[in-house]
């Protein structure tokens, strides 16, 4: 088998946050030095990626002065220039810093709710300059421990408010850029609000500009919840919403392990992809991943350039099984194209309908085939046809 390369074609792109992990977690200090975006920008270019996003504080630390800011933000758009290198995407850090404990959007502080959309203003006109299209939102804060503690139509309400502010401010400054709200869950927060796809996407359409905002799925999030990421991202695609995507690993209802892309459930991975390739998604594959915490620089490498011929070796498996003329005739036996065909006929009516013969006892009889239609996925995921 020959061997997939990363180009920018494949449009890959990495968070400054998931290569320059220190891999700090609750229970031990970090294992990795820093990590200089400038020397990300490099590694990641040379490795065939196309872009990086990344958190404001991923850039400078939080309250630099304005020359640090400035030098800091000089040396990252140098690197952009000098390896080609693009920024799709950049999003805002509401959760390191203590004052972000009870959220930004609905913290129950008035004042830090003001203060959260000043820093989150600041950051959208730094990645409307570096050229992004869209704006992440994860409220990994947005959310409580107790229900005692929160309100949660009240802190809805705020969410909502804050988005729409924010809207309003990328329309007049006519930037080009949509937003999309990243569900998940829990962690940090015992439950966080917009949890999953589903609700993210019914509240999206509560919003006063429900057009610029759409979703940022992430695999491991959605199965954190115990859900089936690849229905969740096809339902986002089938509302025209799958604006962003989060790729990496994870192995159920857990903590969020952040493996990289297919190192967790390795066959919804290779039916993701295949919905990406073949269900129209024309934006960033971006790994929102964090490099195991037993492993030095070298390893970061090997852990970033793992997702992405993990992505393509996958692209692989799923176009010779969309490919395969088994597995067509598999489809086709299954009554796949079947699904596609209206229920019912043009103007038809209910009393049309009721006239219909059927033996629903032949239809019960009948099998579905979908276990043949399995094993041919499982096969071509194992290289084996
Ligand atoms: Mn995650």
């Amino acid at each position: 088998m020959t061997t997939p390369r990363p180009t920018p074609e494949d449009r890959f792109s990495f968070g400054l946050w998931t290569v320059g992990w220190q891999a700090r977690d609750p229970f031990g200090d970090a294992t990795r030095a820093p990590l200089d975006p400038v020397e990300a920008v490099h590694r990641l270019a040379e490795l065939g990626a196309y872009g990086v996003t990344f958190h404001d504080d991923d850039l400078f630390p939080f309250g630099a002065p304005a020359p640090v800011r400035d030098k800091r933000v000089a040396a990252f758009r140098a690197a952009l220039d000098a390896t080609g290198l693009v920024v799709p995407m950049a999003t805002t850090n509401l959760f390191t810093h203590p004052v972000f404990k009870d959220g930004g959007f609905t913290a129950n502080d008035r004042g830090v709710r003001r203060f959260a959309l000043r820093k989150i203003l600041r950051n959208i006109d730094l990645a409307a300059e570096l050229g992004a299209r869209t704006y992440v939102f994860w409220g990994g804060r947005e959310g409580s421990e107790s229900d005692a503690a929160k309100d949660v139509r009240v802190a809805l309400d705020r969410y909502k408010e804050g988005l729409d502010f924010l809207c309003g401010y990328v329309r007049e400054q006519g930037y080009d850029l949509r937003f999309a709200l990243e569900p998940k869950p829990n962690e940090p927060r015992g439950d966080i609000l917009l949890p999953t796809v589903g609700h993210a996407l019914a509240f999206i359409e509560r919003l006063e500009h429900a057009e610029m905002v759409g979703v940022n799925p992430e695999v491991g999030h959605e199965q954190m919840a115990g859900l089936n990421v690849t229905h969740g991202v096809a339902q986002a695609l089938w509302s025209g919403k799958l604006f962003h995507i989060d790729l990496n690993g994870q192995h159920g209802p857990r903590y969020d392990q952040d493996l990289v892309f297919g190192h967790g459930d390795l066959k919804s991975a290779f039916f993701l992809v295949d919905l990406l390739e073949h269900g129209g998604y024309q934006g960033p594959r971006h790994f929102d991943y964090k490099p195991l915490r037993t492993e030095d620089a070298d390893g970061v490498w090997v852990s970033a350039a793992a997702n992405m011929r993990t992505y393509l070796l996958l692209r692989e498996r799923a176009r010779a099984f969309r490919a395969d003329p088994e597995v067509r005739a598999a489809l086709a036996a299954a009554g796949a194209a079947d699904l596609a065909r209206p229920t019912l006929e043009p103007g038809e009516t209910a009393a049309q309908l009721a006239l219909e013969e059927f033996d629903p006892d032949a239809a019960a009889a009948r099998g579905c085939g979908y276990e043949r239609l399995d094993q041919l996925a499982i096969e071509h995921l194992l290289g084996a046809r």
